[in-house]
């Protein structure tokens, strides 16, 4: 069975939610990233650590399988239940849309959202820098401007279906909005939109 290690409102939540999304069986294991690396279920402790050497989550184990960044993650749990249609049996260009978008995410739209999270908690008090703010709010206003290039105005990310990319948008602009970044209406609305679905209402369940 499937094994995903994961913490709270983190890129975990992605992963949680392509697995119920899914319907593959798994087990969700927490664990504490500010814990002492003595404590059974923190990320530092070395058992957490020969899965993960960053002690970052998620994680996700399938037998020998072991994978640690978050949107392989979602292509794996996609191909591994083709049936959810999180990766849909289509055409060349919507793959091709799809792998825009999942990059996109990773390395424009979320790196001023984890640039302010990194200067608010993450860094060790002597590396943060708080003029950071004003800076992540000025790449992510830039960020959204490119989306805007990149997304139709149909109601999915991509053709006519949902699809991990709407995932991790839709768990994106929710990161967005828990670090006070301005968010236009029509995001805040996909976000409300898709994390109605039961699959992520059950992922909000499992996690709390
Ligand atoms: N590129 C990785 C990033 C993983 C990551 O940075 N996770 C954060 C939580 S959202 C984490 O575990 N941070 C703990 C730390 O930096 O010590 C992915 O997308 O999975």
């Amino acid at each position: 069975m499937l094994k995903l290690y994961g913490f709270q409102q983190s890129r975990s939540f992605r992963a949680l939610w392509a697995l119920e999304e899914s319907g593959l069986g798994y087990e969700y294991v927490q664990v504490r990233l500010r814990a002492a690396a003595e404590a059974a279920d923190s990320a530092k402790n070395p058992a957490y650590l020969a899965l993960n050497s960053q002690g970052k989550v998620p994680t996700l184990v399938d037998g020998d399988l072991v994978l640690s960044e978050s949107v392989a993650i979602l292509y794996y749990i996609a191909r591994s239940a083709p049936e959810s249609g999180l990766l849909p049996n289509a055409s060349m260009d919507v793959y091709a849309r799809i792998d825009e978008l999942a990059c996109f995410v990773l390395a424009e739209l979320e790196q001023p959202l984890w640039n302010k999270g990194k200067h608010w908690f993450a860094l060790p008090k002597g590396q943060r820098i708080p003029q950071m703010f004003e800076t992540a709010k000025f790449e992510f206003a830039k960020a959204l401007q490119a989306l805007d290039h990149l997304l139709g105005d149909g109601e999915y990310a991509v053709g006519k279906a949902f699809t991990l990319a709407d995932i991790l948008l839709a768990q994106t602009f929710d990161w967005a909005m828990r670090f006070e970044f301005e968010l236009p209406q029509k995001h805040i609305d996909l976000r409300e939109r898709h994390y109605r679905r039961p699959a992520c209402q059950r992922a909000l369940a499992v996690m709390a």
